[in-house]
This record gives C-alpha cells, structure tokens and sequence, in this order.
C-alpha cells in the first residue's frame, strides 16, 4: 500500500516506518497521522513482523507539529483537541504494542517528534541528531507525553531544564543521560539500527511483549503489585513454546530459534 507521507516496508519479520517529508523535516500533519495509523494497523494484523522500526527521510527524525499547516489569523486552535485526537492515541498505540519498537533517529527530533522517539522502546541515535523540547520556543508545554517521560527517563532537574530552556540536546548527551539506548556514528546508524531491529524480531517475542508491559506498568505500581505482575506474566511465559525451545536450546548448546510464540 502507497501512503502520502511515510514508507511502510518489511525485511523478515522487521518492519520499518519511515516518515517522509523531508522538506518539512519530517513535522506531522493530519495525513501523517492517517498514515501512522494506517501502518500501525497492517503491522498489528501480521503476527509474522516481530518488531517495528521508526526512522525519518532526509536531515531530520521528526520537527513536531506542522507549524505551517494551521491557520494563525482565525479563531484559536483547540491543540488540547488536537493533543486527544491525534498525538496521544499515537503515543499510546507506540508504547501499547505487543512487539518491540526501535527508533533510529538520523538527526534532529523536535517538539512531538522528540517525544515521538522517546516513545519507542529503544532509541538509537547517530551522532549528529539531537532532542529538542522546542514547545517552550513557541508558547507551548511538551505534549505527547514529554512530560510524563523526561523526568523518568532523565530526572527532575533534566526534564526541568529540556522542558524549560527548549535547546537541543546532543544525542551523545542523550545517551550519557539515559534519555536513549545509544548513539552511534551517522555512517552505520541505519545498519545497526537494522541489525538491532532484526535481532529484536528474532527473539521470543511474547517474552519481549511481556517485558516491555511490565517495564512501562512499573513506573506506576509500588513493588507488591509489580512483583505479582511478573508472576503472572511469568506464568503466560512458562507455558511458551520460546521458553520452551530457550530451555532446550541452553541444554542442547545451541542457539535458540525462537517463532514469537
Ligand atoms: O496540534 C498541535 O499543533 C499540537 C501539538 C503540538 C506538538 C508540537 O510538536 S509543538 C512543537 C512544534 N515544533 C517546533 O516548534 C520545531 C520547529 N522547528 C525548528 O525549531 C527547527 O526547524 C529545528 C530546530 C527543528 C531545526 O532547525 P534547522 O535550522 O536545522 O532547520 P530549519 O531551517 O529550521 O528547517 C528546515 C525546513 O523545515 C524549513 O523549511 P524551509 O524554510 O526550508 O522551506 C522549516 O520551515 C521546515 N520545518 C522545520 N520544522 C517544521 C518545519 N515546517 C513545518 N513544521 C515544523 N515543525
């Protein structure tokens, strides 16, 4: 299927969404948003892609919201609207899914495309991109989810100083906070992105899903209730053919060819 703003393809069992407005430097519009969600929705239905990559076409990840898309002269916007129709079901479908997302992010990642990335469960980055909370530049507060994720990820002060001060944070930086995973050179960041991706895909999948839901809950729940969280997750997992297989592969000293199941 051809989409109007992104590029939706697969190698094995990674898919890869690659945002596509280079001139813009990748800002999200409402076609993109269709776009997203239309990808998203063929990822969901084929249990055979077992991770999913986000990247973005040409010198940027992602700007944000189009600041040229709306009309400034007219009545003022609702973005509280447009925060509840478009970005947070996005967000919440990205950290939701029961497969893992990889960002690659090749340069800079603004505004909602910052928090876009960071919305992945592991975010490679090469070394010329940056992270930029640009809202406070133009009036606005981080949205899809910057606010609930920067203090987490990087602590108060950090998230203080991203949120307020809006400047660029080099991804070297990034990595040395624990905003992301790691930050590679530009040159190999798509082949190790790739090769993350596809190691990702060759994993026990259900194991993967089950991690990335207990990780993401834990932020939430005191210790008691994560604690019985892993038994139960742990319990679905015992009853794997992976887990299955993992065992067998450790006795047998061999690796393990896990199916996802
Ligand atoms: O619905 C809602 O609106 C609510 C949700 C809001 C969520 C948000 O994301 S609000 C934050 C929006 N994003 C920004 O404020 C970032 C705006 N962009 C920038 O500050 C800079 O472009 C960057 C720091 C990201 C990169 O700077 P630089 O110097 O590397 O590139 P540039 O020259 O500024 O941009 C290159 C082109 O991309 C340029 O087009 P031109 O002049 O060559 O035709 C620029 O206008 C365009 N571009 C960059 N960002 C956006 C954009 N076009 C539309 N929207 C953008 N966000």
């Amino acid at each position: 299927m051809k989409y109007e703003t992104i590029v939706f393809e697969t190698a094995g069992a990674v898919a890869t969404i690659t945002l596509n407005r280079p001139d813009k430097l990748n800002a999200l519009n409402p076609r993109m948003f269709a776009d997203l969600g239309a990808a998203l929705d063929r990822f969901e239905a084929d249990a055979a892609l077992r991770c999913l990559m986000i990247t973005g076409e040409g010198r940027g990840f992602c700007a944000g919201a189009d600041l040229t898309a709306r009309d400034m002269e007219s009545a003022a916007p609702d973005l509280g609207q447009s925060l509840i129709e478009r970005y947070n079901p996005l967000v919440l479908r990205l950290t939701g899914l029961d497969r893992p997302v990889v960002a690659a992010v090749n340069g800079v990642a603004a505004g909602a495309g910052c928090n876009l990335a960071l919305a992945a469960d592991i975010v490679i980055a090469g070394r010329s991109a940056s992270f930029m909370q640009a809202f406070v530049r133009i009036g606005l507060m981080p949205d899809a989810g910057g606010t609930w994720v920067l203090p987490r990820l990087a602590g108060q002060a950090r998230a203080m100083g991203l949120a307020m001060l809006g400047e660029a944070l080099p991804a070297e930086k990034a990595a040395e906070w624990g905003l992301i995973w790691d930050c590679v050179d530009d040159d190999v960041l798509m082949a190790e992105a790739g090769e993350l991706a596809a190691r990702l895909a060759r994993g026990p999948t259900l194991a993967l899903g089950h991690i990335k839901s207990a990780i993401r809950a834990a932020t939430a729940n005191g210790l008691e209730d994560q604690l019985a969280l892993e038994a139960r997750s742990q319990a679905v997992l015992g009853r794997s053919d992976d887990y299955r297989e993992g065992v067998l592969a450790f006795r047998e000293k061999r690796p393990a060819a896990y199916r996802g199941t």
